[in-house]
């Protein structure tokens, strides 16, 4: 096995703090940067992509790459002013593709921003008080935490204890405010009094995830993270202290078993007081114990994998100055995706808003975009992204919500009260065209298979029912699909592995249950296990808690002869 570094690393390391030739790269009249540039630039919230539509037809017309920039801003507990809102709005329509996607860590993505054009977008997302730092890249991103605006004292500790992260597992280098910010950038080196003490020099060997789960409530996916903490209540009113996991993460790269998804374990319990000492310790022992020679192998999840939680528990404890203390179990009620209105607790309402799979965009179905846009501009809301990509708008006074009903009416946006149950808990990825990793459609194609499936479940009497299903286009799973009832993970251009036995609580990962299907046949492979589910079910029991019971391996089994013809 090689011991040189990876050449992402020695990117970061001669990179004087995230700068690199970023601010001379910028000045150049040129529509790409160069790769090293590339790779600096996901810590500045920026990715390097290409129109893969247009792909096929430029290389036959021998013409070159069309490059274009997604830009990711991190939004802690996805809470967006309407000024924020604004911001991502006009770009998208000004400099963007006309777009904006909600994103599954409850961020906003921007796609096709031209480089001449990435400046002036990046510069008036911060003038909106949001930033892109820490969007992408080897730190941490953005830290996720239960959006329902209600106020109760637990929640108001809970969030504090989010800006307090958010503030301690920020990088501390002046890069990002040179280069977008002020502009004025003479030379490009780290000032010596410049201190990234939690980074380094080199920062972490991979992307770093953190979320805040509610007890009792898995709205966040925490099980999915690096880092996964969920705040105990007392007396389910104050802020008592912090269940800590690690090791979470759901890439992985089809024919390597040696990359696989995992859940979080639990490591220990701490005090709220504790808890950012805590996750600094574990930023740190990740920091100076992850693997920096290969990439498919640099994620906490291995280093917690191949070490053991016992000497991962040891490695934090040497780092704080309290004891850790034993994990306490957890319990987990049925996840609630805040959809439709509810009392936020202090006279106002909320609205959770469906949003599929995260696109707000005017199709020729509903003038989403432009509603919205309205919504804000004459309400002013402060709005919410969900983890699952859908929109809270927050702090409605009763008198106004026939204003809202109306705004979202009179643009074709359906209720999301009205929506088939399988839509509602359905997400997909972006995948093709904007995505480079991508080797199947998922987003554009789901719509039509979700539909497929809502039909399906109608004609078999479960429409009621809550069945997750959630497609990606590569098994990089970025809409987590190994945590859901159901998951579709692309395999190559139309072809998909079927996921069951999830939980709609997200606690524990599916299992394959059928290889390579092709896309018109997805919904057609469900309907041989719903038939069973429905028929043979115990009371109250949930699809993929059947599943798991019945054991996956057996259910193939029991219906070969339907899955034959599906790939
Ligand atoms: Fe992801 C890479 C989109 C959540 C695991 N992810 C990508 C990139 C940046 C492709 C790339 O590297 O070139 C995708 C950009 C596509 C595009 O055109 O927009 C991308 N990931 C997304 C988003 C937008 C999907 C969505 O439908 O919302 C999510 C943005 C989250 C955010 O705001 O930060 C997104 N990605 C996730 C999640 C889910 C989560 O974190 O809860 C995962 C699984 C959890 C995990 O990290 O293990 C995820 N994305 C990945 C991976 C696999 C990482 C690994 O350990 O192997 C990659 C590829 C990589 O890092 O090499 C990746
Ligand atoms: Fe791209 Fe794969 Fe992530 Fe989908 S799951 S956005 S195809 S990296």
């Amino acid at each position: 096995m090689s011991h040189q570094l990876s050449k992402v690393e020695q990117v970061k390391a001669s990179s004087r703090h995230l700068r690199g030739t970023i601010a001379s790269e910028l000045a150049q009249n040129s529509d790409a940067f160069t790769e090293d540039t590339a790779q600096l630039l996901k810590f500045h919230g920026v990715y390097q992509q290409e129109d893969r539509d247009r792909r096929k037809e430029a290389r036959a017309r021998g013409l070159p790459k069309l490059h274009m920039m997604m830009v990711r801003t991190r939004v802690p507990g996805g809470v967006v002013s309407p000024d924020g809102y604004i911001a991502h709005d006009d770009i998208a329509g000004r400099w963007g593709n006309g777009s904006l996607r909600l994103t599954t860590r409850q961020d906003f993505q921007l796609h096709g921003v031209l480089k001449g054009d990435l400046r002036e977008a990046i510069h008036s997302i911060n003038r909106s008080l949001l930033t892109t730092l820490g969007g992408c890249g080897d730190q941490e991103r953005n830290i996720m935490s239960c959006p329902a605006p209600v106020s109760d004292p637990f929640r108001t500790a809970v969030s504090a204890a989010v800006s307090d992260l958010v503030r301690a597992l920020t990088p501390s280098t002046r890069a990002y405010h040179e280069i977008w910010i002020d502009g004025a950038l003479a030379d490009t080196s780290a000032p010596s009094d410049e201190d990234e003490s939690l980074y380094g020099e080199q920062y972490l060997p991979r992307k770093f995830k953190t979320a805040v789960a509610l007890d009792g409530d898995n709205c966040v996916d925490v099980y999915a993270n690096d880092l996964g903490l969920v705040a105990r209540s007392r007396d389910g009113d104050d802020l008592d202290g912090f269940e800590v996991l690690v090791g979470g993460g759901l890439g992985r790269t089809h024919n390597k078993p040696e990359t696989f998804p995992t859940v979080a374990m639990p490591l220990a319990h701490v005090d709220a007081s504790e808890v950012v000492a805590v996750s600094r310790a574990v930023v740190g022992v990740q920091r100076d114990w992850g693997n920096r020679t290969d990439r498919r192998h640099a994620r906490l999840k291995y280093l917690v994998h191949d070490r053991g939680i016992e000497w991962f528990f040891d490695r934090v404890q040497e780092r704080v100055d309290f004891r850790l203390q034993p994990p306490r179990p957890l319990r987990w009620k049925p996840v609630d995706d805040h959809l439709g209105w509810h009392e936020q607790g202090d006279g106002l309402l909320f609205y959770g808003l469906y949003v599929e799979n995260g696109r707000i965009a005017d199709t020729a179905g509903s003038a989403m975009r432009t509603g919205l846009r309205r919504l804000v501009d004459q309400l002013r809301p402060s709005l919410r992204i969900t983890a699952q990509q859908n929109l809270i708008i927050c702090g409605i006074a009763p008198a106004e919500r026939a204003v809202v009903q109306q705004l979202l009416g009179d643009h074709g946006i359906s209720p999301s009260e009205s929506l088939p149950n399988a839509l509602r808990h359905s997400m997909a990825c972006p995948a093709v065209p904007t995505c480079g990793l991508a080797v199947a459609e998922a987003e554009r194609v789901m719509p039509d298979v979700i539909r497929e499936i809502a039909a399906l479940l109608d004609e078999l009497g479960l429409g009621d029912e809550r069945i997750s299903v959630r497609m990606t286009g590569c098994p990089n799973g970025c809409a987590r699909p190994y945590l859901g009832d159901v998951g579709f993970v692309g395999t190559t251009l139309g072809k998909y592995d079927v996921y069951l036995g999830g939980d709609f609580e997200g606690t524990r990962l599916n299992h394959l249950y059928a290889h390579n299907v092709r896309l018109e046949e997805l919904a057609r492979v469900l309907r041989s296990p719903l038939t069973a589910f429905r028929d043979e079910r115990q009371p109250h029991e949930s699809f993929g808690n059947w599943c798991h019971r019945i054991g996956v391996d057996a259910i193939r089994e029991r219906h070969a002869d339907a899955l034959a013809v599906a790939s």
